[in-house]
C-alpha cells in the first residue's frame, strides 16, 4: 500500500567505518534478508550495497561501504573512494564503531574528521557502537560515551546485530538495539517521495547478488592469505523443472576466478571437498534469496591479475 506522495518520506543512510566494525551485519538485521556479506575478514564488503527497508509512509535506503582502510593499491582506493562519495550523498550519515569487550572503542582520527564533516555539510549523524554483546561489564561503557557526545551527534545507540548463520562456525544467535536503531532513524527522515518499490530490498542485480554469495562462503572457508584474490562471476541462469518431482530448479553458473594457477588446488580441496563445501552453503543461500531449489555449477577459474583489469571489476560491480 502506497502512502499519499506528500506524506512519504525517504533518506539515504550510509553506514561507514573501519573494515569489520559491522557494518555489512547491521544493514542486513534492519533490511531483514541479506543483502550484503559477511565474514571476519577485512574488506569482505567490495562494493557499496544499498539496502532497503520500508515501513509505513518511510523509506530508509541504507548504503553498506567498503571499509574505509588506508592501505595504497588501485582496488582499495576505488573501495575507499566508493565508500566516501556514498557518505557525502547520504542524508543521514551512521558511522559504526567496534566496542571492546571492556567498553572502549577506537575510532581512528579519519572518523572523527567524518563525523565533524557530516555535521559541517549539515547531514545527520548518528553514532553506534557495535558488538555490545562482548561487552561484559556495561559500565564500562561510560567514558566512551561521554567523550563521543562532544561530537554532537544526533543519537548515540550501542547496538549487537549479530545472527548465526550457515557457514559462519557461531552457535548462538542473539541481537539487541537495531529496533532502537531504526527508531532514532525514523525521526531523522526528511521528507520525500520513495525512491523503491515498498517489496524491493536491494538494488544489487541478481547475477551479482548471487556472485556475492558465493564469494562469502569463499571467505569464510579458505586461508587467510587467499580470499582476498578471489573473485565470482554468474553466468548463466536457467529454472527447469526437476525430472523426478516437477519441483522448479534454479540452475545457476559460475566462475569462481583466482589470481595464480597454485591458488586453484587450495580453493579445490582434497578430491574437491572445499568447492564443494563453499558451493552447498552458497546454494543453501541462494535459495533464500530466489525462492525456488537452487542447482549451482561452480568452476574454478585461474585470471591473472583480475584485480587490476578494469572488465572483470566492472563485472563484478565494483
Ligand atoms: N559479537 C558480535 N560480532 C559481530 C556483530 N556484528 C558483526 N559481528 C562480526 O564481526 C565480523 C565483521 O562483520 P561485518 O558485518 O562483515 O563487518 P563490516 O566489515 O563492517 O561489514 C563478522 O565476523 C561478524 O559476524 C555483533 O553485533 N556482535
Ligand atoms: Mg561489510
Amino acid at each position: 500500500m502506497m502512502p499519499p506522495l506528500d506524506e512519504m518520506r525517504c533518506g539515504l543512510i550510509a553506514l561507514v567505518g573501519l573494515p569489520n566494525a559491522g557494518k555489512s551485519t547491521l544493514m542486513n538485521a534492519l533490511v531483514g534478508e541479506k543483502v550484503g556479506i559477511i565474514s571476519n575478514k577485512p574488506n569482505t564488503t567490495r562494493v557499496t550495497v544499498r539496502g532497503v527497508r520500508t515501513e509505513g509512509a518511510n523509506q530508509m535506503v541504507f548504503m553498506d561501504t567498503p571499509g574505509l582502510n588506508r592501505s595504497g593499491n588501485a582496488f582499495d582506493r576505488r573501495l575507499v573512494q566508493q565508500a566516501m562519495g556514498a557518505a557525502a550523498d547520504a542524508d543521514i550519515m551512521v558511522i559504526l564503531s567496534e566496542l571492546k569487550p571492556d567498553g572502549s572503542e577506537g575510532m581512528m582520527p579519519e572518523i572523527l574528521q567524518l563525523a565533524k564533516d557530516a555535521k559541517a555539510r549539515g547531514q545527520k549523524l548518528v553514532l553506534l557502537l557495535t558488538k555490545v554483546d562482548r561487552v561484559k561489564d556495561k559500565a564500562g561503557m561510560l567514558p566512551t560515551l561521554t567523550r563521543l557526545n562532544e561530537l554532537g551527534a544526533d543519537a548515540i545507540v550501542p547496538v549487537a546485530a549479530i545472527k548465526a548463520e550457515p557457514g559462519s562456525g557461531k552457535a548462538s544467535s542473539k541481537s539487541s538495539g537495531v529496533e532502537r536503531v531504526v527508531a532514532e532513524l525514523l525521526k531523522l527522515l526528511p521528507e520525500g517521495p520513495w525512491l523503491f518499490p515498498p517489496e524491493q530490498t536491494t538494488d544489487m542485480p541478481l547475477p551479482l547478488r548471487l556472485a556475492e554469495l558465493t564469494r562469502e562462503q569463499a571467505m569464510r572457508q579458505l586461508h587467510q592469505e587467499l580470499p582476498y584474490g578471489i573473485g565470482v562471476i554468474t553466468g548463466q541462469m536457467e529454472e527447469v523443472e526437476d525430472e523426478d518431482n516437477g519441483e522448479t530448479v534454479t540452475v545457476v553458473n559460475q566462475q569462481l576466478l583466482v589470481a595464480k594457477e597454485q591458488h586453484k588446488p587450495m580453493v579445490l580441496g582434497k578430491g574437491g571437498q572445499m568447492l564443494q563445501k563453499i558451493g552447498t552453503f552458497a546454494r543453501l543461500e541462494m535459495q533464500k534469496v530466489l525462492g525456488t531449489r537452487v542447482r549451482l555449477e561452480l568452476h574454478v577459474k585461474v585470471a591473472e591479475k583480475w584485480l587490476e583489469r578494469e572488465q572483470w571489476l566492472k563485472e563484478m560491480g565494483v
